[in-house]
C-alpha cells in the first residue's frame, strides 16, 4: 500500500511544507501554523527522518513502529512494540508550532511545549510477575510529575503491555494492570477515577509495560458512549478494578480543538459482541464510535470529522490474516484516504480481534 498523501490538516500545502521545511512561507498560512497546538501525522519512516526541529512545526514526540532506524533525535523516540500491517515501518509524530522543551527524569522522556507534555516511560522485565505493581508505580511517578511541572491533567495515554492476555497468579495480567492503574489515581488523583483520560490498553509480544502520556494545564471535556458502559463503571465480572479511562475527550488547544478518542472495540453495555467474527466487530467498533462522535458533537457544539483529512486513528488487530477485510471494511466507512495506520496488536480481551482509536483535530472552533 501507499502512504495516503502527506494530507495538510489546516492550511493546504502550508502545513506540509512547514514539516518538511522546504515550502513558500506565505503569511496568512504561517498565522495559522502559528497557533497550532498540537498536530498528529502518519509517516514513512524517510519521510520522518527528514524532520529538523528548525520547521514551522516541530517534533513533540514520535512513536515508532516495526523497523524504524533513527540516528537519535532530541525529541522523544518511543518503540511501540506493534508491528505495521502494511509496510515494515511507520512514524507517529506529535508536532507543535511552539517552542519545545526536552528533558528526562526518573525514567521520563519528557518534551513540552508550554501548552502540552508528553511523556514516556517502559517498565521492563515484568514477565514473571508484579504487573500491578509496576503499573502502579509508573503512574505515581507520572501522576507526580505532571503535578509537579504544572501539567496535571491527563488527556491520553497509551498503554502497551507484554503478554496482555496471560494470566498470573491466577488474573489476567491486564486485570492486574487496571489494578495498579486504579491504586495511582485513586491514591494522587481520586478525582479523576470518574473523568479519567482517554487511552488505548493493548498488547504486545515483549517490551514489559510501555506508558506515554499527553498532559495538559486545563482538563478536557470526557464524553462517554451511549451505547456502552463507562468503562470505569464495569462490572466486578471483568476485575477486580475497573478501567481507567474515558471512551472520549475533547479539548481545546491553540486556535482549534482536538477530540481523542480512546481504543474502541466491539463492546455493547459491557459485553463482547461478534466473537470470532472480525467483520461484524469492525462494524460494531465503528458504531460505537459514530455514536460517541455524535454525544461529542451534541455536548460541544461542534462538527467532528471522522473522515480525513482531519482524523488520524490506529487500528489494531489481534490476526495478521484479517488484515485485507479490516481494511476493506475500513475504508468502506472511512473512504480510501483515510489516514489509518494498520498495527498487530492483541486487544484486551481474548475474544476481540479489533480496536480503533485515534484523535481528531477540529480547525476553527465555534464558541
Ligand atoms: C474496552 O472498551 C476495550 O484499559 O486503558 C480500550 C481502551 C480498552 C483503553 C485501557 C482498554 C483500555 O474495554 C479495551
Amino acid at each position: 500500500m501507499t502512504m495516503p498523501a502527506q494530507t495538510s490538516l489546516l492550511a493546504g500545502d502550508a502545513v506540509e511544507a512547514s514539516v518538511s521545511g522546504d515550502g513558500p512561507e506565505r503569511t496568512a498560512d504561517r498565522r495559522s501554523i502559528g497557533r497550532r497546538a498540537l498536530c498528529f501525522r502518519h509517516m514513512t519512516p524517510d519521510a520522518y527522518l527528514s524532520l529538523s526541529p528548525r520547521n514551522a512545526l516541530r517534533p513533540l514526540a514520535a512513536i515508532l513502529h516495526g523497523e524504524v532506524t533513527t540516528s537519535g533525535k532530541p525529541w522523544p523516540e518511543v518503540r511501540s512494540r506493534l508491528r505495521p500491517l502494511d509496510a515494515p515501518g511507520r512514524v507517529e509524530v506529535l508536532l507543535t508550532a511552539s517552542e519545545v522543551a526536552q528533558e528526562r527524569e526518573q525514567g521520563f522522556e519528557l518534551a513540552s511545549s508550554g501548552e502540552l507534555l508528553f511523556g514516556s516511560c517502559r517498565a521492563e522485565s515484568i514477565r514473571g510477575s508484579g504487573v500491578a505493581e509496576a503499573a502502579e508505580r509508573v503512574y505515581r511517578g507520572l501522576l507526580e510529575l505532571i503535578e509537579r511541572r504544572g501539567y496535571p491533567r491527563l488527556l491520553r495515554m497509551w498503554n502497551v503491555l507484554e503478554d496482555i492476555n496471560a494470566e498470573q497468579d491466577g488474573l489476567e495480567r491486564y486485570r492486574h494492570f487496571c489494578r495498579g492503574r486504579h491504586e495511582a489515581l485513586a491514591a494522587l488523583q481520586p478525582a479523576s477515577l470518574d473523568s479519567p483520560p482517554t487511552a488505548c490498553g493493548i498488547g504486545a509480544e515483549d517490551g514489559g509495560l510501555g506508558v506515554c502520556f499527553l498532559a495538559a494545564r486545563d482538563p478536557g471535556l470526557p464524553i462517554e458512549n451511549p451505547r456502552q458502559v463507562s468503562a470505569y463503571r464495569y462490572p466486578r465480572r471483568y476485575g477486580p478494578r475497573s478501567p481507567s479511562f474515558s471512551r472520549g475527550l475533547f479539548t481545546r488547544l491553540g486556535d482549534g480543538a482536538h477530540f481523542f478518542l480512546s481504543g474502541t472495540a466491539s463492546i455493547t453495555g459491557h459485553e463482547s459482541r461478534h466473537p470470532g467474527c472480525v467483520t461484524a466487530q469492525v462494524e460494531e467498533s465503528l458504531a460505537n464510535v459514530r455514536a460517541l462522535i455524535r454525544a461529542a458533537e451534541e455536548r460541544t457544539g461542534q462538527d467532528l470529522a471522522l473522515a480525513a483529512p482531519s482524523s488520524t486513528l490506529r487500528a489494531y488487530l489481534r490476526d495478521e490474516a484479517d488484515y485485507p477485510l479490516v481494511r476493506e471494511g475500513l475504508e468502506r466507512h472511512l473512504g480510501p484516504e483515510a489516514e489509518i495506520l494498520y498495527l498487530r496488536a492483541d486487544i484486551c480481551r481474548r475474544e476481540l480481534l479489533f480496536e480503533i482509536d485515534g484523535q481528531l483535530f477540529v480547525p476553527s472552533v465555534q464558541s
